[in-house]
C-alpha cells in the first residue's frame, strides 16, 4: 500500500487521544524527566509555522526520553488572560472569555493536527477561576510575607509583628521601603491600628505604595519597565510617560542577590544569563554624606562606585525629583529650577538615560561640604540622575566620569585634576606639582586596600559606608485592565485588607463596557453591586500578564488539586523543570519573575528548588520567505496591469509587489490562483521566461502584512504532520532564527515515502523477512542509533535527519526488508516521524500504542568495526589507485595481494618494484 499520510496521522492521533497514550502518573518506578514549554497566548490569527518549532523540538526529547525509560511530564495550556481578547471586546462588546475560548480551541486543533505527546489531562489555562484561585492564594501569601534579611529568606509577617511588638524597628534587620519609621517596641504597641498597616505596607512582599510608573494613556494601563521599549508600550507601540499613582507592587529587589546567585546554578544560554546580570545590575560602592554648608544637620547622600575618585568632586547633582531639592534651592535660583523640574516631567527614564550628548541642569544656589576636605561644592539639578537609582544624587568627578566632565565644560564648573589610585599606582612618578594629590593616608596603597581604607575612614568619621546597589527595581504589579486576575484584597478605612482564603477565587465580575469609569476607574469599577460584604470597595486593578505564569508549571504538577495549587507529594516527585524551551523574548520578564516566586514558594515552604527551569533552550526565530511580483510602470510611473517575471524585470520599469506565498510554488507563481486573489488582478497579463511567472523572494518576518505567513495546517493537508516536524528540525539548529522555505520540504517527504517503501513489497504489500541480518545491514542501523542517541542527548535535532536520510538510503541500497533491522529503525526514528512509525510498528505485528513506551535500541560498537580498508597505493610517492583488502591481512599478504591487482600489474607494466613499503590500514607505496 502507498504511503497514506492523512487516514494513518488521523487514525493515530484518534489512538493517542482516546487511550490517553501519554497520561503520566505521579507515581513510577522510573526516574523522572519533565519537559515544559513555554505556553502560549491564544491569539486570534492562530499558530503560523514559527510557533510550534520549539514544541516539535521538545516532542521529540520528549518521546526520546520516553523510550530511554523515563516518566516523562509534557504538558501544555494557555496564558489566557491578556490585552489583545480585551481590546477585541473594546472593539466588538464580545466577552473577552467567548474570544479566549474561540482562540483555545483553534488552537488546540492545530496542535492535534501536528501529533504531540502532551498530557492534555492537566491542560491549564490562566483566565480559569480554578487556576487563578491559586494565582489569587500566592499574592495572599506575598502579602503575608516579610523578607527578613537576618535569615536571608521570606518570612510571616507575624513574625515581623513579634519583633516590633518586643524589640522595636531595631529589631528587625528586613527589607522595607526607604521611609520606614524608627519606632521603640512601646511606640509601636501605642499605634493606632491604621499606623500599624501603613507601617507593615512598608515591608510586605506584596505592597501597596505611591511610585512613578508608566503610563500608557491610549492604553488605559500601567505597564511594566519590560513592556516598555523606546519610551513607547510593546505592545500596539502607543506613548508611555512617568506618573506617580497609587500601585501594588512586588519587592522582587529583596531577591536581586539570591536571583543573581542562582544565575551560576541553572544551564541556561549565556546571553540570557547576560541579560538577566545585567537587568539585576549589582553595583558595588559606597554611600557618602555631604553635609549641607548653612545646614550641617542635613546632608545629601550618594551612591558612587568610585569612592577612590572623592578627591575630584567638584560639584553634586541632584535628580530633579530629590527631596531635598526645594531646600536647597536658593530664591534666585527658584524660577530656574521650577522650570527645569517641570520639563523632566515630560521626559521618560530611558530618555533621560538614552541621551549622552546633550547636558541640561540648572544650579540650586547651594552648597554642601565636601566630607573629607571641607571645601564647599557647589550643588546642581539635572536630569541625568535617576531619582530611583542609588540615592538620586551623585558626586560629579568630572576628571573621572564622561558625563560630569561635559557637565563642568557645559557649566564652567571647576575640573579637578586627579589620577585615580590605580594610575597612581602604577605612574609613582606622575605625582607631579600642579596636580591635585589623593590625601597621604591612602597614598601607596594597592587600589583595594585604599578603597577599603577611604571606606573606612568615611565610616569612622559616619559619612559613608560601602553599599551594594541594584539597578533592578521592585515590580509594579497592578494594571488598570479587565482581562486579568483579580486582586484579592478590599479597602476598610482605606487600607488594603485580604479577602479569606475560603473565598477564593475572588471572581472576574461582569462589566458593560471593557472601559475605565467616566471618573478614570479601571472597568472592574463598572461592576455593580460587587464589594466585599456588600460594604467595602475591592481592588479594582487586575493582575498583570505575568502573574499567571509564574507558577504554572506547579500547576502542571497535580492540575486538578482543590485543596492546594499543588500537593506536596507531586512537588515532591516532579521538583524541577529538567528542560525549558521557550523564546528569548522573555528573558527579563517571565524568566525573571519565575525566579523570584519559586525563591519565595521555596521560603515558604512550599516547593523544595531554589530555581525552577534547570535547563533552558532559546528556539530561535522562523522568519518569512517572502515572493514579489514585478508590476509594470506606465510613462507616469503609474501600475498598469502586467506583471514581468523575475528574470526579465531589469529591462522594464517596474515596481515589486508582495505576493501570498500560498499561490507560489517553488518561487513559481500560479497564474490562475494570482488573478483569482483579489479583483483587480483578474484581468492581470503576464510577461513569461520559459513560459513561467518566477517570483523573486527575500527573508523577512513572518507577517500577516508581509503575506509570507505560512500555516502547519496547509502543510499538513499536503505533506502530512510526519514532514511537517521532520522538516521543522531539519531547517537548522534549534537556536538559530533561519527562514521557512517550503521548497525545500519535498526532500524531506520524500524521505518518509522511501522509508515506507522499506517495509512494502513493489510499493503494495507489506513485506518483511525474518532472515539475520547481514553486517552492512547492521552497521547501517548501529549507525543511526548512535547518531541519533549523541544528537538528542545534545539537543541537536536537525542533524539526526539527514543521518536518517542516509541510512534509509543505504538500507533501500541493500534491499534490506529485515524485521530486525527495521524494527530498530522504527523506534529511533519514531520520536521525529511518530504516527508513520505507529503505523508501521503495529504492521510489525506489535501492540498498538505499545511504540511510545518501547525501548531505544542499544548500540553495539562491535557493529561499526570495519573489516575492510581501501588502500591508497602510491607509484614514488604518488597515488595513482586504490585496492579494498581485509583488515586481517597482514604485511606480506597485502603486499602480494595488492601486486596481483589488475591496475596496479598495469601500472607497473612489467618491470619488478625495486621497493614495496606496506603501511598496514593506511597506505601501500611501490617504489619503481
Ligand atoms: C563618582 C564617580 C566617579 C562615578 C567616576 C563614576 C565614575 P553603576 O555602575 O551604574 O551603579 N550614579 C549614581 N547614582 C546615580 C543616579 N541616580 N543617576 C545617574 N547616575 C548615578 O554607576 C554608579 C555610578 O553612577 C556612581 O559612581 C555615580 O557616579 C553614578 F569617575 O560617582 B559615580
Amino acid at each position: 500500500m502507498d504511503y497514506q499520510f492523512k487516514t494513518i496521522e488521523k487514525k493515530w492521533q484518534q489512538f493517542w487521544a482516546s487511550n490517553q497514550t501519554f497520561k503520566v502518573n505521579n507515581t513510577s518506578d522510573k526516574p523522572k524527566y519533565y519537559v515544559l514549554d513555554m505556553f502560549p497566548y491564544p491569539s486570534g490569527a492562530g499558530l503560523h509555522v514559527g510557533h510550534p518549532l520549539g514544541y516539535i523540538a521538545s516532542d521529540v526529547f520528549s518521546r526520546y526520553k520516553r523510550l530511554r525509560g523515563f516518566n516523562v511530564l509534557h504538558p501544555m495550556g494557555y496564558d489566557s488572560f491578556g490585552l489583545p481578547a480585551e481590546q477585541y471586546a473594546i472593539q466588538t462588546g464580545q466577552h473577552p472569555a467567548i474570544t479566549t475560548e474561540t482562540n483555545i480551541r483553534r488552537y488546540r486543533e492545530q496542535l492535534d493536527n501536528i501529533g504531540f505527546s502532551f498530557d492534555w489531562s492537566r491542560e491549564i489555562r490562566t483566565s480559569d477561576p480554578l487556576y487563578y484561585k491559586w494565582t489569587q492564594w500566592i499574592f495572599m501569601q506575598l502579602f503575608n510575607s516579610f523578607y527578613n534579611i537576618a535569615s536571608d529568606k521570606a518570612e510571616s509577617i507575624d513574625r515581623l509583628i513579634d519583633i516590633f511588638e518586643n524589640e522595636g524597628s531595631k529589631g528587625v534587620k528586613a527589607v522595607g521601603d526607604e521611609d520606614a519609621l524608627e519606632f521603640t517596641a512601646d511606640e509601636w504597641n501605642r499605634f493606632s491600628e491604621q499606623q500599624k498597616e501603613s507601617e507593615l505596607l512598608k515591608y510586605r512582599l506584596a505592597y501597596l505604595r505611591e511610585s512613578a510608573v508608566n503610563w500608557c494613556p491610549a492604553l488605559g494601563t500601567v505597564l511594566a519597565n519590560d513592556e516598555v521599549k523606546d519610551g513607547v508600550s510593546e505592545r500596539g507601540g502607543y506613548p508611555v510617560i512617568q506618573k506617580k499613582m497609587m500601585q501594588w507592587s512586588m519587592r522582587i529587589t529583596a531577591y536581586a542577590e539570591r536571583l543573581l546567585q542562582g544565575l551560576d546554578t541553572i544551564d541556561w544560554p549565556e546571553p540570557l544569563v547576560e541579560m538577566q546580570r545585567n537587568w539585576i545590575g549589582k553595583s558595588v560602592g559606597a554611600s557618602v554624606k555631604f553635609a549641607l554648608a548653612n545646614q550641617p544637620s542635613e546632608s545629601i547622600e550618594v551612591f558612587t562606585t568610585r569612592v577612590d575618585t572623592i578627591y575630584g568632586v567638584s560639584f553634586l547633582v541632584l535628580a530633579p525629583e530629590h527631596e531635598l531639592v526645594s531646600f536647597i534651592t536658593t530664591n534666585e535660583q527658584r524660577a530656574a529650577v521650577d522650570s527645569y523640574i517641570e520639563q523632566t516631567k515630560k521626559k521618560s527614564e530611558r530618555d533621560r538615560m538614552a541621551d549622552t550628548k546633550t547636558v541640561t541642569g540648572v544650579f540650586t544656589g547651594g552648597y554642601a561640604l565636601h566630607p573629607l576636605t571641607g571645601k564647599q561644592v557647589p550643588i546642581w539639578i539635572a536630569d541625568y540622575v535617576l531619582a530611583g537609582y542609588g540615592t538620586g544624587a551623585v558626586m560629579a568627578v568630572p576628571s573621572g566620569d564622561q558625563r560630569d566632565y561635559l557637565f563642568a565644560k557645559q557649566f564652567n564648573l571647576p575640573i579637578i585634576k586627579i589620577l585615580d589610585i590605580q594610575e597612581i599606582d602604577k605612574e609613582a612618578d606622575n605625582r607631579k606639582e600642579g596636580l591635585y594629590i589623593n590625601s597621604e593616608f591612602i597614598n601607596g596603597l594597592s587600589y583595594e586596600e585604599a578603597v577599603s581604607k577611604l571606606i573606612a575612614v568615611l565610616e569612622e568619621r559616619g559619612v559613608g559606608k560601602a553599599k551594594i546597589n541594584y539597578r533592578m527595581r521592585d515590580a509594579i504589579f497592578g494594571r488598570q485592565r479587565y482581562w486579568g486576575e483579580p486582586v484579592p484584597v478590599y479597602f476598610k478605612d482605606g487600607l488594603p485588607k485580604l479577602v479569606q482564603a475560603s473565598e477564593l477565587p475572588l471572581l472576574l465580575p461582569e462589566v458593560d463596557k471593557y472601559l475605565p469609569t467616566e471618573s478614570g476607574e479601571p472597568p472592574l469599577g463598572r461592576a455593580t453591586d460587587w464589594k466585599y460584604q456588600g460594604v467595602y470597595e475591592y481592588e479594582l486593578s487586575t493582575m498583570p500578564g505575568w502573574a499567571g505564569s509564574s507558577w504554572y508549571w506547579y500547576r502542571y504538577m497535580d492540575a486538578h488539586n482543590e485543596e492546594a495549587f499543588a500537593s506536596k507529594e507531586a512537588v515532591n516527585y516532579w521538583q524541577a523543570v529538567d528542560l525549558y524551551i521557550g523564546g528569548s523574548e522573555h528573558a527579563t520578564g517571565h524568566l525573571l519573575y519565575s525566579r523570584f516566586w519559586n525563591k519565595f514558594l521555596k521560603d515558604i515552604g512550599k516547593v523544595n528548588e531554589e530555581e525552577p527551569f534547570k535547563k533552558l533552550i532559546n528556539q530561535g526565530m522562523i522568519q518569512g520567505r517572502s515572493n514579489f511580483v514585478y508590476r509594470l510602470l506606465d510613462e507616469e510611473g503609474g501600475g498598469t496591469n502586467t506583471f514581468v517575471s523575475f528574470g526579465l524585470k531589469d529591462q522594464y520599469k517596474t515596481i515589486a509587489l508582495h505576493v501570498d506565498v500560498n499561490i507560489v510554488n517553488n518561487d513559481v507563481l500560479s497564474l490562475d490562483k494570482f488573478k483569482q486573489s483579489r479583483p483587480e488582478y483578474a484581468q492581470a497579463e503576464f510577461i513569461l521566461e520559459d513560459d513561467k511567472y518566477v517570483c523573486g523572494h527575500e527573508v523577512e518576518k513572518m507577517s500577516k502584512s508581509k503575506f509570507n505567513v505560512v500555516n502547519p495546517d496547509d502543510i499538513i493537508e499536503q505533506y502530512g504532520a510526519d514532514t511537517l516536524r521532520m522538516y521543522e528540525m531539519f531547517l537548522g539548529p534549534l537556536e538559530q532564527s533561519k527562514p521557512w522555505n517550503t521548497n525545500g520540504i519535498e526532500g524531506v517527504h520524500k524521505f518518509l515515502r522511501k522509508f515506507w517503501r522499506l517495509f512494502h513489497h513493489a510499493n503494495t504489500d507489506f513485506s518483511i523477512s525474518n532472515d539475520a541480518p547481514t553486517k552492512a545491514e547492521l552497521k547501517s542501523l548501529h549507525k543511526i542509533i548512535r547518531k541519533v542517541e549523541d544528537d538528542i542527548e545534545r539537543f541537536s535535532f536537525n542533524t539526526s535527519v539527514s543521518s536518517f536520510m542516509i541510512c534509509v538510503n543505504e538500507l533501500t541500497d541493500l534491499k534490506c526488508n529485515k524485521r530486525d533491522i527495521l524494527q530498530d529503525l522504527v523506534i529511533v526514528l519514531s520520536p521525529y516521524a511518530p504516527h508513520i512509525c505507529e503505523e508501521l510498528w503495529t504492521l510489525l505485528g506489535n501492540e498498538a500504542g505499545s511504540l511510545s513506551y518501547a525501548s531505544y535500541p542499544a548500540f553495539n560498537p562491535a557493529y561499526l568495526v570495519e573489516d575492510e580498508f581501501e588502500y591508497p597505493i602510491s607509484f614514488n610517492g604518488k597515488m595513482r589507485t586504490k585496492v579494498k583488502l581485509s583488515l586481517s591481512l597482514e604485511g606480506k599478504e597485502i603486499e602480494e595481494a595488492v601486486l596481483t591487482n589488475e591496475d596496479v600489474q598495469r601500472y607497473l607494466d612489467g618491470s619488478t618494484p625495486k621497493k614495496v613499503i606496506v603501511v598496514k590500514g593506511k597506505i601501500v607505496n611501490i617504489v619503481i
